[in-house]
């Protein structure tokens, strides 16, 4: 990828919202309309788990919540779902290591952005060999969010990534709040991404007004 299309990226990834409807307590798009008003740069559609909707739904739902990205100017991303992100020519897909692998989806997506989940520095570095644009890495805190998340491992792993000269774009994830962004920042992510500090927020507009003061902050210090 060009050192220009990495910046741009980097800046894309700061507040990264993930969400899918049994992720929210009210309606996913107001959700996500506030998410956008509160600053969040890129959103990932993930519907998944307990309660998902069935594909039909999906569709639908996936349609709206991409119409609202494009009228924000939103990177809209899908999880997993190859060929749901080709239907409605998604601005990329994020695939976790259970997945198919990622130069099998990158030769299917073209120059689409290509997420991929990273637990450790192997599988960090064979995503980048695949052709990953960008890597999520967690879970740094613990989370409730996903059934099957693996231990919470801290910032620590984000570190060994920038000190082995990894310089792909990063995001940490899992269990990421306003209050502990920072921390995540300064380790060597380039953003945060967050399922429940903004769909179960209170205020999904002003939890992502605090991640995005967070993560700026972090990035001057
Ligand atoms: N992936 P929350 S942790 C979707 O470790 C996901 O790869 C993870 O949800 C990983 O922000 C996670 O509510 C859940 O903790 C993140």
């Amino acid at each position: 990828m060009a050192q220009t299309s990495m910046d741009s990226l980097k800046e894309q990834l700061r507040v990264y919202f993930i969400m899918g409807s049994n992720n929210c307590e009210r309606s996913p798009l107001e959700v996500l309309a506030e998410a956008i008003e509160g600053g969040i740069t890129m959103f990932q559609f993930r519907e998944k788990g307990k309660g998902a909707l069935s594909k039909k739904e999906q569709y639908a739902l996936a349609k709206e919540l991409q119409a609202l990205c494009r009228k924000h100017h939103i990177p809209f991303i899908v999880n997993d779902d190859v060929e749901l992100a080709l239907e409605l020519d998604a601005d990329g897909v994020h695939i976790g290591q259970d997945d198919e692998r990622a130069d099998v989806v990158r030769k299917k997506i073209g120059n689409k952005i290509l997420g991929v989940s990273a637990h450790n520095l192997a599988e960090a570095k064979r995503a980048i060999e695949q052709g990953a644009d960008y890597l999520g890495v967690g879970p740094i805190f613990p989370t409730s969010t996903k059934e099957d998340a693996k231990a919470a491992q801290g910032t620590a792993v984000l570190r060994l990534m920038r000190e082995h000269g990894l310089s792909i774009p990063i995001v940490g994830i899992g269990g990421i709040t306003a209050n502990n962004a920072k921390k995540v920042i300064a380790a060597g992510a380039d953003g945060v991404s967050v399922i429940s500090a903004i769909s179960l927020a209170p205020s999904p507009k002003k939890s992502a007004e605090w991640l995005a003061r967070a993560v700026s902050e972090a990035l001057n210090e």
